[in-house]
């Protein structure tokens, strides 16, 4: 099965996308023909800097690789190395209607935080459609944040196959429901550009902070406490074993604990968990040109694939190269 995901070079990925999305990108390797992008154009829409940029760009490549994505076998790739998207989204914009793209919750919610929009970011589920479909991709791992997305992507397939023919595979999510969508420090969703983020490659005093600063209410110790409502116990239910959360559980509710007490287990969790991430990452790191090799092999095995897909969409269009 033909996998497909991205995640863009926004910022540093965080735990919330570990958990919603990471995670399942490698595990779904084994077995199945993975591609994963780096979503740099998706990230223009909201980093114009173009140091900053490839700085992040080469980043998540190394945080995809330290979190154990296997190069010989997954195609790791930037999204720019592959320009068929864009020439894609265009002509999948127009079998789009606006009404779709206006519905869109994710840029209703960033606008609603105040981000000023560009086009780039209203676009963005056309794009993100023509991403999964030039690849004929049969699987997306995401996170529920991106569900709606998903939809609009096989909407937008079965318009253009109605259209013109059956070119696109309709692809399948792969959300997991027992991973919501993972909240931030401020009980936001966790996002990079909220700023709300525990990183996953945070370690030591600046990790520290961002958990003993995670927003709690102002119950005191002795109160009865809803786990289902409290971030630090969210966040921990994804780390700690069965047995571990159900404990904490009984004493949120039993009352008597405090706040301090489960934030500082979550930490040692969450430092524990990631640490061999991290030291893989170090090791990486010494060795930018192989960072470099593996985009530019990944680059090249997706765009052969993304060719022979456009070569027939503009068969089924009437936009045959003339040259
Ligand atoms: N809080 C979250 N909970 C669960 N899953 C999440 N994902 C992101 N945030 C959460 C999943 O991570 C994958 C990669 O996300 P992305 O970086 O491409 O875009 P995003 O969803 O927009 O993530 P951010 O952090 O919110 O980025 P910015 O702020 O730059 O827009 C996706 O599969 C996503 O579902």
């Amino acid at each position: 099965m033909r996998i497909l995901s991205g995640i863009q070079p926004s910022g540093r990925p965080h735990v919330g996308n570990y958990f919603g999305a990471l995670r399942q990108y490698i595990t779904l390797q084994a077995g199945n023909e993975p591609f994963y992008f780096i979503a740099s154009y998706h990230a223009l829409t909201a980093v114009q800097d173009a140091p900053l940029l490839r700085e992040y760009t080469v980043g998540v490549a190394l945080d995809f690789l330290a979190l154990g994505l296997d190069p010989q076998h997954a195609a790791l790739f930037a999204q720019q190395d592959v320009p068929e998207v864009t020439e894609l989204a265009w002509i999948l914009s127009c079998v789009t209607p606006m009404g779709l793209l206006e519905r869109a919750v994710s840029y209703k919610d960033k606008v609603a935080q105040g981000l000023i929009p560009n086009h780039g970011l209203f676009a963005y589920p056309v794009l993100q459609a023509a991403d999964i479909l030039v690849y004929l991709s049969d699987l997306v791992p995401v996170g529920q944040d991106q569900k709606q997305h998903l939809e609009m992507t096989r909407d937008i397939a079965g318009k253009f196959n109605q259209q013109f023919g059956e070119v696109f595979v309709i692809p399948e999510p792969y959300i997991l429901d027992s991973t919501a969508v993972v909240p931030g420090i401020d009980g936001r969703k966790m996002s990079k550009s909220y700023g709300n983020e525990i990183g996953i490659f945070d370690e030591g005093s600046a990790l520290k902070k961002k958990v003993m600063s995670i927003v709690t209410d102002s119950a005191p110790v002795e109160a009865p406490k809803d786990p289902a409502e409290s971030t630090p116990f969210l966040l921990l239910s994804m780390i700690a074993s069965e047995e571990e959360t159900a404990e904490w559980e009984a004493r949120y509710k039993a009352g008597g604990m405090g706040y301090g007490e489960v934030k500082k287990r979550l930490l040692e969790l969450i430092d524990g968990y990631f640490a061999p991430f991290r030291e893989r990452r170090r090791e990486l790191e010494k060795d930018p040109a192989y960072v470099l090799d593996v985009l530019r092999e990944g680059g090249m095995r997706a765009r052969a694939v993304a060719q022979q897909v456009m070569r027939r969409v503009r068969e089924a269009t009437g936009l045959p190269t003339t040259y």
